[in-house]
């Protein structure tokens, strides 16, 4: 594929930023009435828009020509008839499928591949319904009233902020997530537990995860030694993994176990087996919404035109600001406590997916790719972080994400919240001029604002760029297509800038040197191995520890 930086679009969008990079977004809403209705998006639930973005109709238009250079399109169809798109794994990348139906297929695939997935869906349901109505019970009898799902990476962070943000859908056993490596996070989860009430899916596509396997046994042992037996692991373990021999070598019955291929990407299994805990929680049904929704928006991915297909208008806005504003991070401020885990979510997908420096033909790429992702929910990054992005000296691009209709009967204050969300993305963009900040602090009549040194300490710039995705309801079928989207936005994002989405090398070189450490901490083993500044911190570790 040609460089990036060397095709006609690249060019024609580099002189054309030239010209508009100056214009102040006020002056183009201000010229153009049309500008919502012209710069909007509807789909799935969810209506982008985009108004409030430096981009013209000119610019858009060149994204698009760009897309269709970097054959976006076709990349889509080769991921969904199954192609080994993701190469240095030499797999498919069908996410998708798990989510496909056969009346509106997306996946141009045999039906052997879809009756598996059929088939898991079905395992999933007749566990998780056994589970929540008291069938499946503890050693000793007792309903299962607590799931703790150990995994960690892709096998926590999609299921666990799902299970967050349907909290008020949950009406079966509440669940946990267990992740981190640090014995603190298991041994509080497992405080407030009763053994003979819990339940623990381990969640791990290759079952061999440092963290999850340590984690793993640990609760084993606490079962084993709370309920007297080992046979108790058989009713208190289920795997979700790939690995059927390693599973079975854990103790847990090829019967307890529920399998996915090796074309889901971590980050993209949620809904796979790794959703296990989302159906347990929320029920079948909901699951089932839940992967509906995400396949309307393939649908709407594969089929829309570039000019009103979502995730595309996403990704090349986020292109525009990475390759030519030259911006480093993306926020992402979701005006919804319950997707208190959605930025945490996406700074995977997006960071592990597109954070890298190689294109497909393994040559170095002399442009920028993924961005830094990252943000917290609205409103309580407006006392903290807000000053930097309505001041500071960076551009950040930011999703506002927000729900008309909520789930709880705090109607006023889900107006404040909605509130909130629409004014800090008016500020951003409006700002507010000298003169307006001078008419302001006379008006006040206090003297000691009136102060000429003041204005400048007041004015806001504005043209800080911002889209806003006004979800109708934060529900299971919604949910699903707003993960959807930024999974395609991605996808998209990652064929353009040609590089392989769907590995993740980058994270294997800190996995491998902490096994190694980790026994030269214990047996004084050679630290002659590492640079001075880990040799000594571990001799400073091995003193302080004994
Ligand atoms: C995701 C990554 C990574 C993975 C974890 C856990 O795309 O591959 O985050 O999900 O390392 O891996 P296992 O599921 O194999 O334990």
């Amino acid at each position: 594929m040609a460089n990036l930086t060397d095709t006609a679009a690249w060019r024609a969008l580099d002189a054309h930023f030239r010209s508009v990079s100056a214009v102040h977004m006020r002056d183009l809403f201000a010229r153009d009435s049309g500008r919502f209705e012209r710069f909007c998006v509807r789909t799935c639930g969810i209506l982008l828009d985009y108004s409030k973005n430096r981009v013209t109709a000119e610019t858009m238009r060149l994204l698009h020509a760009l897309a269709r250079e970097r054959g976006v399109t076709e990349r889509a169809q080769a991921m969904f008839s199954g192609a080994h798109i993701n190469e240095t794994e030499d797999r498919a990348v069908l996410h998708a499928l798990l989510r496909d139906s056969r009346d509106s297929p997306v996946c141009d695939v045999g039906d052997v591949l879809r009756a598996g997935v059929e088939s898991s869906l079905d395992s999933m349901e007749r566990f998780s319904e056994a589970v929540r109505s008291g069938g499946w019970r503890g050693r000793t009898g007792q309903r299962i009233t607590d799931v703790v799902n150990i995994g960690i990476g892709g096998s926590d962070l999609g299921p666990g902020m799902v299970c967050r943000a349907l909290a008020p859908y949950a009406d079966g056993p509440r669940t946990h997530f267990v992740s981190n490596i640090d014995g603190a996070h298991l041994t509080s989860t497992l405080e407030c537990l009763d053994p003979a009430r819990t339940l623990f899916v381990v969640a791990s596509k290759t079952f061999t995860t440092m963290e999850t396997m340590t984690n793993a046994r640990a609760a084993r042992r606490w079962i084993v030694d709370s309920l007297g037996e080992d046979a108790a692991v058989a009713r208190h373990f289920v795997a979700a993994s790939t690995n059927r021999a390693a599973v079975a070598e854990f103790g847990i019955s090829p019967d307890s176990m529920f399998a996915f291929q090796d074309w889901v990407g971590g980050r993209y299994s949620l809904w796979s087996a790794i959703g296990l805990p989302i159906a347990i929680a929320t029920g079948m049904e909901r699951f089932r919404e839940l992967l509906a929704g995400a396949h309307a928006m393939d649908l709407h991915f594969r089929d829309a035109p570039l000019d009103r297909n979502m995730p595309v208008t996403l990704a090349l806005l986020g292109t525009w600001y990475v390759n030519f504003f030259g911006v480093e991070t993306h926020a992402v401020l979701a005006y919804d406590q319950r997707l208190d885990r959605f930025a945490a979510h996406l700074q995977q997908l997006d960071m592990e997916s597109n954070g890298k420096s190689v294109t497909l033909e393994g040559t170095t790429a002399d442009y920028a790719t993924g961005p830094i992702v990252w943000g917290e929910p609205g409103t309580n990054g407006q006392h903290a972080f807000f000053q930097l992005l309505h001041q500071g000296t960076r551009l950040v691009p930011a999703d506002f994400i927000v729900a008309a209709h909520c789930d709880h009967t705090l109607a006023d204050q889900h107006r404040l919240l909605v509130a909130n969300c629409l004014a800090q993305s008016e500020a951003l963009m409006l700002g507010k001029s000298a003169h307006e900040v001078r008419s302001e602090l006379e008006a006040s009549g206090d003297p000691t604002q009136s102060a000429d040194s003041l204005v400048p300490h007041k004015v806001f710039d504005g043209n800080r760029p911002s889209s806003t995705l006004l979800l109708d309801r934060l529900d299971a079928a919604t949910l699903g297509a707003l993960i959807a989207l930024y999974e395609h936005k991605v996808f998209v994002q990652g064929a353009i800038w040609n590089v392989n989405s769907f590995d993740q090398w980058g994270v294997e070189l800190g996995k491998a040197l902490a096994t190694s450490i980790a026994r030269e901490l214990l047996d004084h083993g050679d630290g002659g191995l590492h640079d001075a500044s880990t040799t000594g911190l571990i001799a400073e570790y091995r003193r302080l520890s004994h």
